[in-house]
């Protein structure tokens, strides 16, 4: 089975920036060298570069550069190198917020590169997950365009050489940068076999790029639809708690219900308090939760590709977090998840009897069991565990499982919600399983010491009953739990 984390970076990719004064507030100013640098020193103090497989950049080639942008385009940006100032000036003015410099042309060749090395190495099973550290950024750039500091749209690429040399079906790009990587989008729209999800700053498309596309109504188009997700913030200040509630109550479902091979992350650290473009308050903890939340999808091929952020302490602090717990290490806990609640014990019990308790703290599911059990009990672990375990804010998670007929059929799923307990507590989790099972034992030891759990396979709906069940619960306990509220609430 993979093992270890794959970390890719290349100092050459910090050596190009803004060569003039910009008069316009532009903020491609903010795009600086140093975010690379002050992102790899980071690791290194804490000392997470050493525990991870360095492996070497390459520059892409260019056909496959060309599986994302035109000919004409690449040939444009392969004049750049040998352009003077005035002509770099004049050159990127045709396009949005980008500037261009004689060595960009080489380190977006090698932050191409450096992304499909770190797919290549998750999909031969070389490591189980990565990160590569890359400028420029690409989830702006456009088929035919360079745009918000990108040139070469490295996650599109990847998705698109993953899907061809590996014969993927299903790659999930999750985008948690604070810009809606419209580049994406557009390449992608109409394709089932890539969902995207992006989040952003939107303030009613006053926020940059200004583009109506990217609000929610934007769901993919022909064959693709269903396959765009885009969630608009329309104020600025939000906190973990709507990170959270986002994952938990939209993307999660659908990328549980999608089953990707693969997941990519558009990981741009401008979502973290302090980034003048972001302006958001969620704390760089929140992204070794996510993180944490997106690990037992596709046996944990994760593949994590930064893209902006502009706060060079934030952006560090993020790209930290981030890496560690690719690397296993637990998810530091988050307080002050608006918890209302003074009790000290919460029981979640899910249980295939007939019984319902009126009691506050005491969560009973009961589930009909037969075909769509599974989709049953992952929509109560992402609507209403998962948010009410976070809100709790637990010191030890003890999860049990009671014996039941049910053994096999609620192994893999048993599997997946110990793998996602584990941002609880700090990690700490004690597991009491009632009979002996062999599958269920060994589910469960490899899910506590961090091996990806078995895809659960694509999801179906789960049934209108449970469903209807599930939904007077979380009516129930919305007055005092504010994360199992739906998100659209907290939007407004
Ligand atoms: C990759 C990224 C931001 C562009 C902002 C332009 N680009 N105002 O974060
Ligand atoms: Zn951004």
């Amino acid at each position: 089975m993979a093992s270890g984390s794959a970390l890719i970076f290349d100092e050459e990719m910090s050596r190009y920036k803004l060569l003039w004064k910009e008069d316009r507030e532009s903020a491609i100013a903010t795009a600086v060298p140093e975010r690379l640098t002050v992102s790899y020193e980071a690791l290194k103090t804490h000392g997470v570069t050493q525990r991870c497989k360095q492996l070497p950049v390459r520059q892409a080639t260019e056909q496959e550069i060309l599986l994302a942008h035109s000919e004409e385009y690449l040939e444009a940006v392969k004049q750049t190198p040998k352009m003077s100032v005035e002509e770099l000036m004049a050159f990127s003015k045709q396009y949005s917020d980008v500037y261009f410099h004689q060595n960009i042309y080489h380190c977006a060749k090698l932050a191409v590169g450096a992304t499909l090395q770190l797919v290549e190495s998750v999909m031969k099973r070389e490591v189980r997950n990565g990160m590569a550290l890359v400028r420029p950024p690409g989830h702006h750039s456009q088929r035919s365009a360079a745009n918000g500091f990108c040139v070469f749209n490295n996650v599109a690429i990847a998705a698109l050489h993953a899907k061809k040399n590996y014969n993927l079906n299903r790659v999930l790009i999750v985008d948690w940068d604070i810009h809606h990587g419209q580049g994406v989008q557009y390449c992608f729209e109409e394709d089932p076999s890539v969902l995207y999800f992006s989040w952003h700053r939107y303030e009613n498309q006053t926020f940059w790029p200004n583009l109506p596309e990217s609000d929610y109504t934007s769901v993919g188009k022909g064959k693709g639809r269903g396959f765009n997700i885009n969630l608009p913030w329309n104020k600025v200040g939000m906190t973990n708690s709507e990170y959270l509630a986002a994952f938990f109550h939209v993307l999660l479902p659908v990328a549980y219900e999608f089953d990707p091979e693969l997941v990519l992350v558009s990981a741009g650290f401008d979502s973290a308090i302090g980034d003048p473009e972001g302006e958001m308050c969620a704390i760089p903890e929140i992204f070794a939760h996510l993180t944490q939340l997106l690990m037992p999808l596709a046996a944990g091929k994760m593949c994590v590709v930064l893209e902006g952020g502009y706060n060079l302490t934030s952006l560090a602090q993020s790209v930290c977090q981030t890496v560690q717990t690719l690397l296993g290490d637990p998810a530091p806990r988050l307080s002050g998840l608006t918890a209302a609640c003074e009790r000290k014990v919460l029981l979640v019990q899910v249980c295939a009897e007939e019984t319902e308790e009126e009691c506050v703290n005491r969560l009973s599911l009961c589930l009909r069991e037969g075909e769509s059990f599974t989709a049953g009990f992952m929509h109560a672990v992402l609507s209403l565990i998962l948010p009410l375990a976070y809100e709790f804010n637990p010191c030890l998670v003890l999860g049990v499982f009671r014996d039941s007929g049910a053994k096999t059929h609620l192994t893999p799923v048993w599997g997946h919600l110990t793998s996602l307990l584990q941002g609880l507590a700090g990690g700490q989790m004690l597991t009491v399983l009632q009979g002996y099972d062999k599958d269920l034992l060994e589910v469960t030891v490899s899910a506590l010491s961090g091996a990806p759990v078995p895809p659960l396979g694509p999801l179906g709906a789960p049934k209108p009953a449970d469903v209807q069940m599930m939904e007077k619960q979380r009516q129930r306990l919305q007055k005092r739990w504010s994360l199992v509220q739906e998100c659209w609430g907290l939007l407004r």
